[in-house]
């Protein structure tokens, strides 16, 4: 028995020495070879039934050394070869930093999203707390309530898309606002950004635009008070020196109606293409709230004034940025949106 234990000894640490096992795979074979079933260790355990019993315990502790030798020999190789192809792995995924990044397509922010944020910033920097109310409202809310009648023209089918019902796509975001007078006492100062509906389609008209509509009840509110906010808002949005001017017009919301122009930041006032030689662009509309809106509202009109006003997102930044056709804001043409940089 020990010449044959010897012998095997002998014979793995040659196969092991001649490097028979490069990968962990071959290494398995190989502890079978020995150790596994039908192993030539297994063999000799088998062949202990003809060694004479004397010889017996000697021959049993003699295996019992062999298998346990070839084990932890198997298991070091296992553990260098181990290491060895996870060093290799490594040194495979090494980086180098040195290599050109990888290019990137960044994104750039839609222009009526700049537009948003910034008006969003100025008015709440005036203490305004924004209030997003529904897209599809009802008939109440988008007209009845903001003193529209019944035979205005607003109301009619080719003006407004009827969802069915009493239901509609929002004509405005003042719709939203009732519902904040309906619920909140004055005083009152809310900013609604949002889509807004209506059926027109052309260079400066899209079916579905972006309004900011700002609203302010109190008691004591003036048209002054109005023409203050305004005034500051053209200065913070476009320059310093950007002045307001108040024309008489007409909402049924309010009363008395203004419409709103800035002085020409391309041509100082003086008249050029973009102003039409007018020296002033019409940005938006307002007004003092019309008191049968307030009283719709519970809110008593001989207590409390306010004024509101409506700003259409698409225009400001087609003025801001120069742009000379709504659709263009529509199309996500990349090459017209990546010009934009937050
Ligand atoms: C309430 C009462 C009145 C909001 C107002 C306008 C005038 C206005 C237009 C600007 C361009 C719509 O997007 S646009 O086409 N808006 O001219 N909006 S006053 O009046 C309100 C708001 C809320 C409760």
């Amino acid at each position: 028995m020990k010449q044959k234990t010897q012998a095997i000894r002998e014979e793995i640490e040659q196969r092991l020495a001649a490097g028979e096992c490069a990968t962990s795979k071959e290494l398995i074979e190989l502890k079978m070879e020995y150790l596994g079933k039908g192993g030539k260790i297994s063999a000799l355990s088998k062949g202990m039934r003809d060694v004479p019993a004397e010889e017996r315990p000697e021959a049993g502790r003699l295996l019992g050394e062999l298998r346990a030798w070839a084990e932890e020999q198997f298991d070091a190789r296992e553990k260098e070869l181990k290491r060895r192809e996870l060093a290799a792995k490594v040194a495979g995924e090494r980086i180098d930093v040195t290599m050109p990044a990888k290019f990137h397509a960044g994104g750039s922010v839609h222009p009526v999203t700049l537009v948003r944020r910034e008006l969003e910033e100025i008015f709440s920097g005036m203490g305004f707390n924004i209030f997003e109310g529904p897209e599809i409202e009802r008939d109440y809310y988008n007209f009845q309530a903001l003193n529209i009648p019944a035979d205005h023209p607003a109301r009619d089918m080719q003006d407004t898309f009827f969802v069915g019902g009493e239901y509609l796509l929002r004509s405005q975001t003042s719709s939203g606002q009732i519902r904040v007078m309906e619920k909140q006492a004055p005083p009152i100062k809310v900013l609604s950004p949002g889509r807004v509906y209506r059926s027109d389609s052309d260079a400066t008209h899209s079916p579905m635009f972006h309004q900011m509509e700002g609203l302010v009840v109190d008691k004591g509110i003036t048209l002054c008070d109005l023409k203050g906010i305004l005034d500051e808002f053209a200065r913070r949005m476009f320059t310093a020196e950007t002045k307001t001017r108040f024309r008489p017009s007409y909402f049924p919301f309010t009363e008395p109606s203004v419409e709103v122009d800035l002085s020409c930041k391309n041509c100082g006032g003086k008249g050029c293409r973009i102003c039409k030689g007018t020296g002033w662009i019409e940005v938006l509309g307002a007004g003092m709230v019309n008191r049968r809106v307030l009283e719709n509202c519970g809110i008593d009109p001989d207590v409390y004034t306010g004024f509101a006003f409506g700003i259409g997102l698409e225009r400001i930044a087609m003025i801001k940025y120069g742009i000379g056709d709504i659709r263009l804001l529509f199309e996500n043409d990349v090459r017209f949106l990546r010009q934009f940089k937050d």
